[in-house]
């Protein structure tokens, strides 16, 4: 359960009928989205933390009594399980009077593409080719296989689901790092505090990694320890290090969005809830020919310490 229910008060005067449990549970079936379900039961008289209260729980119980196993693709049944919880404030570039350009503290940088809803911003001349080829330096040394979240400790492990070697800097490591960490804040309007340190990624031929959503999953039992470290993740620039012959592009399939990797160039996206609704699915493409190297920068709520 995400979503704090501020106000337990007044949730006890209302009491959430089976009727009501069978009317969520059609609702979902039919493919209603849980936020409009939640918006109609507000309509319908229902206090905000009792309804989603009700269609978490509702939900969940009906998903844990269906015996079947569970599909490999969430069903718009599972998707309306998951928690409703509030939008939050989130990184974003200064894009209202649509510039072609962003200066972004030390450099200009061009806006190739905006999307509204995932919210994606595909930068160009966002890094030059020396910071680009420096960074792979400084990275090489270290480089080790990739590892991702275990959401059952909050810990990590090597994973068949990215297939690419990978190191993290520590925030403001060196003098190239804290430049591109202040370009970044700069560019998107997000302090430099709340950054996790750059993670840097190698991919060679038929390396990937396969769809998957930046937050933490609010409803693990590892997510309350990462939460620690300055709240969920709200924001992701992928910078592209160099440009591979072929593959590797970064997709977001529910918007059937391809970014291809230019060197230099970065893609932001942002999400205001850990929740499917922002679309911010995307995943790393199998390289076809070449190798690809990327820089990643997540951003937190607060402070990342
Ligand atoms: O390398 C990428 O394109 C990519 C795709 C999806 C990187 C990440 N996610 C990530 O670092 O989170
Ligand atoms: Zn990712």
């Amino acid at each position: 359960m995400a979503a704090s229910t501020s106000n337990g008060q007044q949730a006890a005067q209302q009491v959430v009928t089976p009727q009501l449990r069978q009317w969520i549970i059609a609702q979902a079936e039919a493919g209603c989205r849980p936020e409009d379900v939640l918006a109609a039961m507000q309509t319908a008289g229902w206090k905000e933390d009792v309804a989603i209260r009700a269609l978490e729980d509702t939900m969940a119980q009906h998903l844990a009594s269906q015996s079947a196993p569970a599909p490999a693709q969430p069903t718009q049944a599972a998707r309306a399980a998951e928690p409703v919880v509030q939008a939050t404030a989130v990184p974003e570039p200064a894009l209202s009077g649509e510039p072609t350009v962003l200066w972004a503290g030390d450099r200009q940088v061009q806006v190739l593409l905006t999307c509204k809803l995932p919210r994606v911003v595909v930068f160009g001349n966002f890094m030059s080719d020396e910071e680009c080829d420096q960074l792979v330096a400084l990275a090489t040394p270290r480089m080790a296989r990739s590892e991702t979240v275990v959401n059952l400790t909050g810990g990590s492990e090597v994973n068949d689901v990215r297939t690419s070697d990978g190191m993290f800097f520590q925030r403001a490591e060196n003098e190239l790092c804290e430049r591109i960490e202040r370009r970044i804040a700069a560019l998107v309007n997000w302090p430099v505090e709340n950054g996790e340190g750059l993670q840097i990624l190698h991919y060679r031929p038929g390396a990937q990694y396969e769809p998957h959503y930046d937050y933490f999953d609010p409803s693990h039992p590892g997510t309350a320890t990462i939460l620690a470290r300055g709240g969920q993740r709200v924001g992701t620039l992928v910078m592209y290090l160099n440009t591979p012959e072929a593959g590797g592009g970064t997709t977001f399939p529910d918007a059937g969005l391809y970014v291809a990797p230019r060197k230099g160039n970065a893609v932001f996206f942002s999400y205001d809830r850990p929740h499917s609704t922002t679309r911010t699915l995307h995943g790393g493409a199998p390289v076809i020919a070449g190798e690809k190297w990327v820089a990643t920068k997540w951003m937190r709520q607060g402070e990342f310490i």
